[in-house]
């Protein structure tokens, strides 16, 4: 019957935005070097709508993606391609604050060509589910003409498609308090085509939603909530198997916090399965919490199951400032054995570290960085502005408050000091972290990691490599490593709103000196670091190399040097070391 009806189209264009750097120009990479999972869950919750053509049997909904940190937007392109089709609108997915700039300035060109456009994401989300009103820049959008997705789109998508196909889509639609469960939802893909912009072939899911910790600066909690809401490990079987069908085995699990997923250990036995019976070459990065060694088996099937790195939220090393952000889960004493127990499996170890808690200072920081290169194993630090990001407890409480906060939602990156700190002006905060990137990165500090992966049978192409991206990303390119990529694209066009389009004779010049000076910092920096490699490894010593960070506790109640050092500011929480506190009493008395 229906093949009888006249076929129709409805273009679906997914956009994930970039943001915009200092000058204003877009960063976006010929490669980018992580997958976006916001995209991929979307592009599922379309495609999944194609197959069960929810605008009618005789609508063939099409759809294509795009990342806007690996690939240029072409606007007249997107507005061509929706209009030969007949119908369709723009889709603006997962845009972060520090991206809603950048999203906005796209969404008000598609508006201008009259094309809907649906933003989602976690600025949209983090708003609407902290403020008790709506924020001006969301106004501006309303003001446009672009929708707003609030919540998790699994199982609504049907609604929004079939609202912007009759025209009568809803300024807002709000899904905060409705949180979808996951077992059976449809799952995270992209085709090849998307996902071989990213080095190295990585594609993503999330195998979870929801942490049950409160740590003040998250915004995750308040949006996706503290219940574990899990992926069946059919379902995971069967993202990996349509991955691997394009060629794809390399995944980073999006999980905020892997380890407390609930169904971790189902979902593990099944990768493990998958590569230890049917051969497939499973590559896994995950996110855990500095708890996780105490799981029992968690961390021994992470790595049968194909985990070669893990990022982890190290946050600081002082337990007052942990005790401020509410991270109380972060057990300082047990950072060393958590460290060992992955290098035990060879996994490589990524920590973010958080500067500017209240009492911070350049001081205290510079010790700290000290205090981890000589006592923590970790290889790889990476560094964060403490930020009230829209969406978590400290921004809604300095909001309340009345606190100034950096109006340009551009800088909400974990890269800008976006509010005041009591102890350090702007100035010394943005010098401290400029000099955390320093201080880590030392030529001396690069090869003892180096010795330290020879020694654990971590892989060092993999260390070394991870290494320069981290220490030059920052410091070369002016950007931070997650959003690093290889071969930066500035278009002289795709420049801030606001700011002027310069003229070729200004632009190319200052392009063509700013490529020549960012590759010849790049050529040294792979040059000395290949260099210390190759000292690392012809040295018979490295195989037996041993430091204070490689030193497991013998004995219990064996405390750190570092512990020590913070005995005063530990909480008498259970299982906290009371040799310390004891002896930190006894030593005030
Ligand atoms: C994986 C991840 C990354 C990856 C990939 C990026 C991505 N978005 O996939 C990488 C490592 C690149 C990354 C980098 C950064 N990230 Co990040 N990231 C995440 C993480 C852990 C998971 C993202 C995800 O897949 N979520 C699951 C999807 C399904 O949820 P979602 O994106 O909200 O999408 C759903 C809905 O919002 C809705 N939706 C979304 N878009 C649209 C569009 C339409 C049209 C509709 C109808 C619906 C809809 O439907 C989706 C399905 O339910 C989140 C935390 C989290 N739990 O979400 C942080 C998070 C998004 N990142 C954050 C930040 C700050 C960053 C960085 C700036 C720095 C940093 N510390 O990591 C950089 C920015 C670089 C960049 N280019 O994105 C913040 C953003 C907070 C905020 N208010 O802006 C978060 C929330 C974590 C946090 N610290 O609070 N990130
Ligand atoms: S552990 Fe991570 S995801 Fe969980 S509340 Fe803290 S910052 Fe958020």
């Amino acid at each position: 019957m229906h093949g009888n009806l006249p076929k129709r189209a409805f273009r679906v264009v997914l956009i994930k935005p970039s943001h915009y750097d200092h000058d204003g120009y877009v960063i976006q990479w010929w490669r980018s070097t992580l997958p976006s999972n916001s995209l991929a869950s979307v592009y599922g919750l379309i495609e999944e709508c194609a197959r069960d053509r929810v605008l009618g049997p005789d609508v063939d909904i099409e759809v294509e993606a795009c990342d806007e940190c690996n690939t240029i937007v072409d606007v007249a392109g997107v507005v061509k391609r929706i209009r030969a089709a007949g119908a369709g609108m723009v889709g603006l997915i997962g845009v972060q604050s520090n991206q809603y700039p950048r999203a906005l300035d796209l969404g008000r060109q598609f508006r201008a060509h009259g094309l809907a456009v649906v933003m989602g994401g976690f600025h949209v989300s983090g708003c609407i589910a902290m403020l008790p009103t709506l924020p001006a820049d969301l106004q501006e959008a309303l003001d446009l003409g672009i929708h707003l997705f609030a919540g998790e789109a699994e199982g609504r998508m049907a609604e929004v498609l079939r609202d912007v196909a009759t025209g009568t889509a809803k300024p807002i639609y709000k899904y905060l308090n409705d949180l979808p469960e996951m077992a059976a939802a449809v799952y995270p893909i992209l085709p090849r085509a998307v996902v071989t912009r990213v080095a190295g072939h990585y594609s993503s899911f999330d195998a979870g939603r929801g942490c049950p910790f409160q740590c003040s600066f998250c915004t995750i909690i308040n949006v996706q909530g503290r219940k574990s809401r899990y992926r069946t490990p059919d379902d995971v079987e069967a993202i990996v198997r349509a991955n691997a069908a394009q060629g794809i085995t390399r995944f980073f699990i999006t999980d905020d916090n892997f380890a407390r997923n609930r169904n971790w250990e189902p979902i593990l036995d099944r990768l493990i399965e998958l590569r230890e019976r049917e051969n497939f070459n499973i590559r896994l990065l995950i996110q855990v919490d500095t708890l996780c060694h105490r799981i029992p088996n968690f961390i021994e099937k992470c790595a049968r199951a194909g985990c070669t790195a893990i990022f982890l939220g190290l946050e600081n090393i002082n337990p007052e400032s942990l005790m401020g952000a509410k991270k109380r889960q972060n057990k300082i004493w047990e950072y060393r054995d958590m460290l060992l127990a992955w290098r035990a499996q060879k996994v490589m170890t990524y920590a973010g570290y958080i500067l500017g808690f209240p009492t911070d200072t350049p001081e205290t920081i510079a010790r700290d960085i000290e205090i981890i290169k000589k006592e923590l194993p970790v290889d790889i630090l990476e560094f964060f502005y403490l930020t009230p990001l829209p969406g978590s407890e400290d921004h809604k409480n300095l909001y309340l408050r009345g606190v100034a906060m950096d109006p340009d939602m551009n800088n909400y990156d974990l890269e800008h000091a976006c509010t005041g700190h009591p102890l350090m002006s702007k100035e010394t905060w943005t010098r401290v972290y400029a000099d955390a990137w320093q201080r880590y990165y030392t030529d001396a500090h690069v090869e003892t990691i180096m010795r330290r992966a020879v020694v654990s049978g971590i892989n060092r192409t993999k260390v070394l490599d991870s290494l320069t991206i981290f220490s030059g990303a920052a410091r070369i390119e002016g950007v931070h490593p997650l959003q690093f990529g290889f071969f930066r694209r500035k278009l002289r066009r795709q420049r801030r709103s606001g700011l002027p389009v310069l003229g070729p004779l200004a632009f190319y010049p200052w392009r063509a000196a700013d490529f020549l000076k960012v590759t010849g910092r790049w050529l040294l920096l792979i040059w000395r670091y290949r260099r210390i490699m190759a000292r690392v490894a012809a040295d018979p010593a490295s195989r037996t190399h041993f430091d204070e960070a490689l030193r497991p506790h013998t004995s219990a109640g064996e405390t750190d040097h570092f512990v020590e050092v913070f005995a005063d500011k530990i909480p008498h929480t259970h299982g906290a070391p009371v040799r310390v506190a004891a002896a930190a009493a006894a030593a005030a008395e």
